[in-house]
């Protein structure tokens, strides 16, 4: 707070061990929001995703994200990412298989959400990472006709799958519903390639009016990239 931000993400690993009311005491004090809950640490630790084949899994994927959902009315957010934990294919996890329970899944949690009223923001990731939903048109296929879920650009992301980032942030505009920067080499904004007045200008352009929620390698320190971040960011912001 005091280096400028509104908000933090918070990363949560498993949603039914968080002790909200003591989480959100301590984000108040330092003036803090909450811009949006991560879930990818339940996928990495425990291995629930929302496409898995295995049953198990999938059913504990979707128990965690009504939970999710929950807690991020506790926490005043109401937005949950879906970045890693929609899941993976493979040679052995077969890709239209796993879009097709990935589909079922949302529409599952989309009814949770709208009963709360919060927003799921589903993140295309790169292929490095999953091969599960890497373009922003194939998300927007994908929940277009769902009421409660918006699409997460990650400008990392989208730079290394889209053919123009800058473009990308105007074709998903009616459905932007996140944003996380970090830039070219995911440094923090201002230490790579991406030119962010052009980005601001299309996000303003398109209407959205959410967190920039700053997603970058922590180098050279936490403080420094939070603070080279903000260095470059909120001047075009004001
Ligand atoms: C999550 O928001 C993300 O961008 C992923 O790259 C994390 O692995
Ligand atoms: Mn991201």
């Amino acid at each position: 707070s005091n280096l400028g931000y509104d908000g933090v993400e918070l990363n949560i690993q498993d949603p039914f061990h968080v002790n909200a009311t003591n989480l959100m005491r301590i984000i108040e004090k330092y003036n803090l929001s909450v811009a949006a809950i991560s879930t990818g640490l339940s996928y990495l630790t425990y291995g629930y995703s929302l496409s898995s084949p295995n049953e198990e899994l999938r059913g504990n994927a979707i128990k965690f994200f009504k939970k999710y959902i929950e807690l991020s009315v506790e926490l005043n957010s109401r937005k949950v990412v879906i970045g890693l934990a929609r899941g993976k294919c493979n040679q052995d996890v077969d890709c239209d298989k796993a879009k097709e329970l990935l589909r079922e899944s949302l529409e599952m949690l989309n009814d949770y959400a709208r009963q709360y009223n919060v927003i799921l923001v589903f993140e295309p990731l790169n292929r490095y990472e999953t091969k599960l939903v890497n373009r922003l048109n194939e998300a927007v296929e994908l929940i277009r006709d769902l009421s409660n879920v918006r699409i997460l650009l990650d400008t990392f992301h989208a730079l290394l799958e889209e053919r123009n980032v800058y473009d990308a942030i105007e074709y998903v505009g009616p459905y932007l519903g996140h944003v996380h920067v970090a830039d070219s080499n995911r440094l923090a904004p201002g230490l790579g390639m991406i030119d962010w007045e052009r980005v601001v200008y299309r996000l303003l352009k398109v209407g959205y009016r959410g967190y920039l929620s700053v997603e970058a390698r922590t180098e050279p320190s936490f403080k420094d990239m939070l603070a080279i971040s903000a260095k470059t960011l909120k001047p075009l912001l004001l």
